[in-house]
């Protein structure tokens, strides 16, 4: 089944949104197959955001995201990747929908609450810097067969 990476960032946590997060992909019917609580340093950090290396926004972005814990998750379902990008809403919150996380607690393109995988690649790639290969829990769900 599909895997995604999501993180609830620094801003999330503190603000306590780290069990509406979990809340939302539970309900819509996806599985939870891995989660931490961590702080990330800045070579994960330069890692994770390697895409971003050029951009003004670089550094800023990197010390907001080692500034405090961040809750590291993996997801599985169907097209889980996809789904996820739409229930976490645009990148900028003035741009995210209404019933998006972003559109609904976030102010500012930094602060944006959560992040996840934007593709089936960057999903491989971000759940083995942050979980390794094999920290996906395999298990059976009951309500899966009212959900497939
Ligand atoms: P997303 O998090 O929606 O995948 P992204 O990959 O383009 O967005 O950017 C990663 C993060 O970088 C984003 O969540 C917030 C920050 N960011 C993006 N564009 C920015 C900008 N123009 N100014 C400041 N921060 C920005
Ligand atoms: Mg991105």
């Amino acid at each position: 089944m599909e895997k995604t990476f999501l993180m609830v960032k620094p801003d999330g946590v503190q603000r306590g949104l780290i069990g509406e997060v979990i809340s939302r992909f539970e309900r819509k019917g996806f599985k939870l197959a891995a989660a931490k609580l961590m702080v990330i340093s800045d070579d994960l950090a330069k890692k994770h955001y390697g895409e971003h290396a050029d951009k003004p926004f670089f550094g800023e972005l990197t010390d907001f995201i080692t500034s405090g814990p961040v809750f590291a998750m993996i997801w599985e379902g169907e097209d889980v990747v996809k789904t996820a990008r739409h229930m976490m809403g645009a990148t900028k919150p003035s741009e995210a929908d209404l019933g998006t996380l972003r559109g609904d607690f976030g102010l500012t393109v930094g602060k944006n609450i959560i992040h996840g995988s934007d593709s089936l690649e960057s999903a491989e790639r971000e759940i083995n810097l942050f979980f390794g290969e094999d920290a996906a829990l395999e298990y059976k769900k009951s309500s899966d067969e009212w959900v497939y």
